[in-house]
């Protein structure tokens, strides 16, 4: 089984800013722990501040990895091309977010990549990207 999380913008300052919303580990710490507890999966790991990035990743292995868990970061709610692409690629997309995005600001109640993905789960911390991995297996 191989999957790839692909993080989207400030997503590198997990851990480093706003612990309070976010947590106080760095994601690198993180997946490291992830490949341990799933050490069956060939887990692999992209971050990118920018969307035509994601969207190149995105295409890249879309059409041969067994599953993608996509945070979108704030993408989610404004990139039509990054919800174009979950739309075009042929492996199924779990859709995750660290926040409960459905409390927060109304411009996070709206998602371009939902509609794309297989499932979405918000609100649980970095426990999401497990509960990601646990879906495809
Ligand atoms: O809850 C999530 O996972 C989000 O995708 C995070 C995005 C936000 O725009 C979405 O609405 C919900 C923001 C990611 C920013 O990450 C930071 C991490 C540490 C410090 C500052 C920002």
């Amino acid at each position: 089984m191989k999957l790839i999380i692909i993080n989207g913008p400030n997503l590198n300052l997990l851990g480093k800013r706003e612990p309070e919303l976010y947590g106080s580990k760095t994601f690198e710490d993180f997946f490291s722990q992830l490949q341990f507890k799933f050490r069956e999966v060939q887990l692999e790991y992209f971050q990118s501040n920018i969307e035509g990035e994601l969207i190149d990743k995105l295409q890249e292995v879309g059409f041969s990895y067994d599953g993608i868990i996509l945070n979108a970061a704030a993408y989610t709610h404004t990139s039509v091309g990054l919800g174009d692409a979950v739309k075009a690629i042929d492996s199924p997309v779990v859709e995750v977010h660290i926040s409960n995005i459905a409390s927060r600001e109304p411009f996070r109640h709206e998602s371009h990549i939902s509609a794309g993905a297989r499932g979405v789960i918000f609100g649980f911390g970095l426990q999401g990207y497990e509960l990601a991995v646990r879906s495809f297996l």
